[in-house]
C-alpha cells in the first residue's frame, strides 16, 4: 500500500488551492510548485512547501515532467496530483512517475491510454454496456467513408480519435460533403495531433451534455455521483454547469448512474472519472471519457456532501472508498459559474491587478479562487480565476441565492465574466431549464438588450 505523507500538488491557480485544502485536511503536508510568473500566487503561499519549477510557458513549467519530478526528489514528496489540465491526462507521466516509486494521484496509465483515444475509449465503452453515439466501428478510411455515412445516415460527424474537447470535428451534412469532411477531418487530426485516424458518427443536432462522475477503487470497487449538466458552454469552454441536470428524473439518474458505475468495477477503474455523454429525446450517447477530476466537481460536492479529492487520495493510497453507492444521498441543487478573467461578451482575455476584491457569503455558497485584492493576473495561462458555486435546496432556491450572491461579489480592476451571469439568472429560458448546447452561442450572438 503506497503511503502519501506528502503531495506535490503539479498546477496552479484556483484547482492547486482546492487539492492543498484536501491534503491539509487530511493531514498530509504539501509542495506547490510554480513558474517565476507565479511567485505571489496563493497556491504557493499556503503550500508547506514550494519549488519555482521555470519560465512562464507552460511546456517549460508546469509541462516540464522532468523538472517536476525533480521537484519530488528534493522535497521528498512520496506521491503527486496533477489538477485538471496540464499533465493530468498523460499516460507518460503516470508511467515516469511510476518508475520513480511516486504516486500518481489518479488512474493507471493504461486506463489513462485507452480513454485518451477516443475510438478506443467509445469500444471499451460500448464493451462494458454504455450507449454510444451510433457510428463507425474503429477509424474511417477515406475510401470507406461514403460508405460508413450512408450507412449511419445523415448528417454525420468526422472526429479525430486523438482530439476530444471538439477539437478536430467535420460535419458533413449529405453524400456530397463526405470526401472533403473526411479529408479536412484528417489533415487537420495529423497536424494537430500527429494522427490522422478519424471516426464517424450520426450528427446530433441539438443535444444537452450530460455527465456522470465516477470515482473506483482499482480493485473494483466503483461508485457514481450523479450526473452535471454542463450544456451551457462556448467554443467548447463551459461557463455554467449544474447538478442535478433540470432535464432528468430521479430514476434516469440512477439508471445511467449505475451503468456507468457498473462499467467503472469492471473496468477495475481507480480515481476519480467522468463519463461524457450527449443526451437528446430521451436517450444517452456516450461521446468521451475524463479520466482526472473536473473544474466543475464542486457541484457534485455540493449535492453529495463527498469531498473527491479526499476519494481520489484514499484510492490512490489504496484505503478505499469512503463510502458506498447505497450511503449516497443526492441533496438539493448546486450550480457553479465560472469567473474568467475575459469580457463578458466576447470573452477576450483582461488579464492585469485585482484592485478590489470581495467574495460573497452566506448558506449555500463556496468560492474557490487564488484570486485577492492586489493579486496580478499573469497572461501566460488560462483565464478562469475564480468558481463561485451555490446549493439551495431546490433549482428555484438556488438561482434566488445565486442572484443575491451575484449582486455581493466585487472584482474590480479588470473585465470578468459576472456580467454575464447578471443576465443568464435573469433569463426566462435559464430559470426554465430549457437549454442545449447551442443555447449559449446563440444568446451571445443576439445584440445586448
Ligand atoms: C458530437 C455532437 C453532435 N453529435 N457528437 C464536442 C466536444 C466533444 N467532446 C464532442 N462534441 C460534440 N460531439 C455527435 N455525434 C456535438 C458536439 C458538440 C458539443 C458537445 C458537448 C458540449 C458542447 C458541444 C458544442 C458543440 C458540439
Amino acid at each position: 500500500m503506497p503511503i502519501i505523507s506528502k503531495v506535490l500538488i503539479a498546477n496552479r491557480g484556483e484547482i492547486a488551492l482546492r487539492v492543498l485544502r484536501a491534503c491539509k485536511e487530511l493531514g498530509i503536508a504539501t509542495v506547490a510548485v510554480h513558474s517565476t510568473a507565479d511567485a505571489d500566487a496563493m497556491h504557493v503561499r499556503l503550500a508547506d512547501e514550494s519549488v519555482c519549477i521555470g519560465p512562464p510557458p507552460s511546456r517549460d513549467s508546469y509541462l516540464n515532467i522532468h523538472q517536476i519530478v525533480a521537484a519530488c526528489e528534493i522535497t521528498g514528496a512520496d506521491a503527486v496530483h496533477p489538477g485538471y489540465g496540464f499533465l493530468s491526462e498523460n499516460a507518460k507521466f503516470a508511467d515516469i512517475l511510476d518508475a520513480h516509486g511516486i504516486t500518481f494521484i489518479g488512474p493507471t496509465a493504461d486506463h489513462i491510454r485507452i480513454m485518451g483515444d477516443k475510438i478506443t475509449a467509445k469500444e471499451t465503452a460500448k464493451a462494458l454496456g454504455i450507449p454510444v453515439v451510433p457510428g463507425s466501428v474503429g477509424e474511417v478510411l477515406p475510401e470507406n467513408a461514403l460508405q460508413i455515412a450512408r450507412e449511419i445516415g445523415f448528417p454525420v460527424l468526422i472526429k479525430a480519435t486523438a482530439g476530444g474537447g471538439g477539437r478536430g470535428m467535420k460535419v458533413a451534412r449529405n453524400e456530397d460533403e463526405v470526401e472533403e469532411a473526411v479529408s479536412t477531418a484528417r489533415s487537420e487530426a495529423a497536424a494537430a495531433f500527429g494522427n490522422d485516424a478519424v471516426y464517424m458518427e450520426k450528427y446530433l443536432g441539438k443535444p444537452r451534455h450530460i455527465e456522470i462522475q465516477v470515482v473506483g477503487d482499482g480493485e473494483g470497487n466503483a461508485i457514481h455521483l450523479g450526473e452535471r449538466d454542463c450544456s451551457l458552454q462556448r467554443r467548447h469552454q463551459k461557463v455554467w454547469e449544474e447538478a442535478n441536470s433540470p432535464a432528468l428524473n430521479v430514476e434516469q439518474r440512477m439508471k445511467i448512474g449505475e451503468i456507468c458505475a457498473d462499467a467503472m468495477r469492471k473496468l477495475k477503474y481507480r480515481g476519480a472519472g467522468t463519463v461524457e455523454f450527449l443526451y437528446e429525446n430521451g436517450e444517452f450517447y456516450f461521446i468521451e471519457m475524463n479520466t482526472r477530476l473536473q473544474v466543475e466537481h464542486p457541484i457534485t460536492e455540493a449535492i453529495t456532501g463527498i469531498d473527491l479529492v479526499h476519494e481520489q487520495i484514499r484510492v490512490a493510497s489504496g484505503a478505499g472508498l469512503s463510502v458506498t453507492q447505497d450511503e449516497i444521498v443526492f441533496q438539493g441543487h448546486a450550480i457553479e459559474c465560472r469567473i474568467n478573467a475575459e469580457d463578458p461578451r466576447t470573452f477576450v482575455p483582461s488579464p492585469g491587478t485585482i484592485t478590489h476584491f470581495h467574495a460573497p457569503g452566506g448558506l449555500g455558497v463556496r468560492v474557490d479562487s487564488g484570486a485577492y485584492q492586489g493579486y496580478k493576473i499573469p497572461p501566460y495561462y488560462d483565464s478562469l480565476i475564480g468558481k463561485l458555486i451555490v446549493h439551495g435546496r431546490t433549482r428555484v432556491e438556488c438561482m434566488m441565492r445565486l442572484r443575491r450572491v451575484l449582486d455581493e461579489f466585487v472584482i474590480d480592476g479588470i473585465k470578468t465574466t459576472l456580467p454575464l451571469f447578471q443576465d443568464l439568472i435573469n433569463n426566462q429560458d435559464i430559470a426554465n431549464g430549457d437549454y442545449d448546447i447551442h443555447w449559449l452561442e446563440n444568446y451571445l450572438a443576439q445584440p445586448a438588450e
